[in-house]
């Protein structure tokens, strides 16, 4: 058997960096895609690109767009990868009410034109995976499991939807190896720093070493299955080397308050959130999802996946990293 060929779209965000490591740590070619941006959006993979070793030979990366299916149809030709990872979205709940249209056009009709990709140029044995998200499930009470209904009430949760079905509807209609992932909220320190645990980390390293007297949050009353990101790659990894195409949640199975999230940082951080924090209307949602709470025994059972990393060493994990970054701002400005 020759070298595996992976696409990931969306190769440069937190999920696509830590599936590129992970399937080049298996032996894989890896291809990925991303967005043009007048700034560099690379960071996150820089220390792969930059690697001779890895970069001539194994890693490959190409400007693409989901809005643009002739731009994944010459990929998918060129590569006829044996497995692709659909991870490229507009990541962010909040914004999908500012964006709705784009949100549909790129988290609905985004996925359809790579099946539509797969289909006309007859990839038989490409396996497929759709980024599918628990923001799908809305308001439906929590614990949410495989079976559960969804009630999305975002534009981002009603566009994730599309993409699940017509996800289904491809590996039923024709065939493909079509598998959804259901991933309830994964975090890191390569979070995106507007999301509610790296803004929190983030601030909470400014406040401590003297650069921010204030944070400014929106909802703290919803709850949020925390992950990392590191364990639910793994996961969408064993989804596509299972033994036929499925669907999975992926969830550790507890859940927290922001103000939980908000106590554990600063309480490790020796400080006390309510001296910083304060409400602001602006970082709330028209429709916020009140709890999350998934329920992955299939994928623990059938995938013998289990995350690793929990919510203690979540944040401790975050929180050092945040104190080392912003300790290098500070040097950095110290000595310019
Ligand atoms: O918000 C509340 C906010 O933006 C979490 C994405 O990865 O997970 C993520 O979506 C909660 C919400 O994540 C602020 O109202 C309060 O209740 O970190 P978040 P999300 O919306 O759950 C799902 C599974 C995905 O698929 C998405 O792609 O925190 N919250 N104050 C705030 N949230 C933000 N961002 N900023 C605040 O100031």
């Amino acid at each position: 058997m020759g070298i595996k060929r992976a696409l990931i779209t969306g190769v440069n965000g937190q999920d696509g960096s830590y599936l590129v490591e992970l399937l080049l740590g298996k032996g894989y070619e890896v291809h990925g895609t991303l967005r043009r941006s007048s700034v560099f959006t690379t960071e996150r993979i820089d220390h792969l690109m930059n690697d001779p070793d890895i970069n001539e030979k194994t890693f490959f990366t190409y400007l693409a767009d989901l809005a643009d299916s002739s731009s994944l149809d010459v990929i998918l030709e060129k590569v006829r990868p044996d497995e692709i990872y659909n991870l490229a979205s507009m990541s962010h709940v909040r914004v999908s009410f500012d964006v709705p249209v784009y949100t549909g056009d790129i988290n609905g009709l985004g996925v359809l034109r790579i099946l539509e990709g797969i289909r006309r140029l007859e990839l038989k044995d490409t396996k497929f995976y759709q980024a599918s998200s628990s923001e799908m499930y809305g308001l439906t009470p929590s614990p949410q499991s495989e079976l559960s209904p969804f009630n999305p009430v975002s534009p981002y949760g009603c566009a994730k939807l599309y993409g699940y079905h017509i996800t289904r509807t491809y590996r039923w209609g024709y065939k493909i190896f079509a598998s959804n992932g259901i991933l309830f909220n994964h975090e890191s320190e390569r979070r995106g720093l507007t999301f509610v645990t790296r803004k929190i980390t983030r601030a909470a390293s400014r406040i401590k070493l003297g650069l921010q007297s204030k944070l400014s949050l929106g909802n703290l009353y919803a709850m949020r299955d925390w992950g990392h990101s590191r364990d639910y790659m793994k996961a969408i990894y064993m989804i596509l080397q299972h033994d036929r195409p499925d669907d999975f949640v992926i969830a550790t199975g507890i859940y927290h308050t922001i103000k939980e999230f908000l106590n554990a940082v600063f309480k490790y951080l020796d400080m006390d959130w309510k001296e910083f924090v304060i409400c602001d209307d602006k970082y709330r949602r028209p429709n916020d999802v009140p709890a999350l709470q998934g329920d992955a025994s299939k994928a623990r059972k059938e995938l013998g996946w289990e995350p690793k990393i929990d919510f203690k060493t979540l944040v401790k994990l975050m929180v050092d990293n945040d104190m080392k970054e912003v300790k290098k701002e500070l040097l950095v400005k110290d000595n310019g």
